[in-house]
């Protein structure tokens, strides 16, 4: 058999494209092909002359800090907050953001990475399984999937993750505030002079913080008025499904509805079509909905996230729009 004109790594490559059905269609591409940019190969090599240009210290701490606190003084007033970017915050983030370049919308994250559960499919698994018609959402944000009938791959769940994460931090009317928590809700009284209440916002701390209110004298927090707040904070945990958690504690909920098993099935239509607003100014999307409505769990499938976070969207907008 004569020596094929292509590398190993070449056929390996074209082997692996041509066996799957990857949508590509204004997806985020391997652009391998097109090689490195001039000025990074005239660079390579040329390392003895090598030098950056001069700074000092204080250029960078200002270039940080002049940027981050502007930011907290224009987000302290926001048209409307997400709380948790896991993957329904972040599709809920990209849907609003695209659809109103005119809001201030900002994202609250407790980790410092954000992304929640969708850095992996399940258990450690990388590959991330979405059911049809989801993969129209990774169409609208351009990560490439592998159509297997009624569901798609998409090949490590970090493609996923990053892709969104990257065209929403990319949009200038979003900003993200990782490592940093929710710790309360500000409330006004319902306007229909009920005992209810209505969310006109979040109550904030750095994460470190909110993780040492018990051995350090009290931190007090920050503050970030919205008239709309979606909560997609997962499951319940040690900061999760904190909304409803909340709502429970300041007796705006009976009592929290109890998740009930596995099913994706059931689950993934009611996460869906249930993300809503539970008291006024407030909708709670993805895995914190299951913690109101006692929903079914999915497990490692991941379309009803990103649909409940356009669903989401839409709700707040809906809710703005009034
Ligand atoms: O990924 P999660 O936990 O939540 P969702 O709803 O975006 O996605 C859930 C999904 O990952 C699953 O659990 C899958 C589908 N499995 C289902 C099943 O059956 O088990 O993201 C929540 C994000 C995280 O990044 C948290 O760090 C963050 O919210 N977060 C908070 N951020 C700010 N303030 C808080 N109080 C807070 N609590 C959680």
């Amino acid at each position: 058999m004569a020596p094929s004109a292509i590398s190993p790594a070449q056929q390996h490559a074209q082997l692996a494209f041509a066996s799957k059905k990857v949508n590509e269609a204004a997806a985020v591409v391997d652009d391998r092909a097109s090689g490195l940019s001039k000025p990074l190969t005239d660079m390579m090599g040329q390392w003895d002359n090598f030098s950056f240009a001069p700074i000092r210290e204080s250029t960078v701490s200002r270039a940080m800090t002049r940027r981050y606190f502007a930011d907290l003084d224009t987000h302290a007033e926001t048209d409307i907050v997400i709380v948790g970017a896991g993957s329904c915050g972040l599709s809920a983030a990209y849907t609003l953001g695209k659809l109103r370049p005119d809001l201030r919308i900002t994202l609250i994250e407790a980790g410092v990475a954000p992304g929640g559960g969708a850095w992996l499919g399940g258990q450690l698994f990388s590959a991330m399984v979405m059911r049809k018609p989801a993969d129209v959402f990774l169409r609208e944000v351009g990560v490439p999937f592998e159509d297997e009938g009624d569901y798609v791959v998409v090949k490590h769940a970090a493609l996923f993750t990053s892709t969104v994460l990257a065209r929403v931090l990319a949009m200038d009317n979003v900003k993200m505030f990782n490592a940093t928590t929710v710790e309360d809700l500000i409330t006004r009284p319902a306007e229909d002079g009920s005992q209810g209440v209505r969310i006109a916002g979040v109550v904030t701390n750095w994460t470190l913080v909110s993780m040492h209110h018990d051995d350090q004298s009290c931190m007090d927090p920050n503050t970030v008025n919205a008239p709309v707040v979606i909560s997609t904070t997962g499951h319940d945990g040690p900061f999760g499904a904190f909304s409803v958690k909340r709502l429970v504690s300041m007796k705006q909920l009976e009592q929290l509805g109890g998740m009930r098993g596995l099913d994706m099935q059931l689950a993934e239509d009611a996460i869906v079509k249930n993300t809503r607003e539970i008291v006024p100014g407030l909708i709670v999307g993805g895995m914190e909905l299951s913690e109101i409505d006692g929903a079914n769990r999915m497990g490692p499938t991941f379309g009803a996230m990103a649909l409940s976070g356009v669903k989401a969207a839409e709700e707040a907008l809906r809710v703005f729009d009034l």
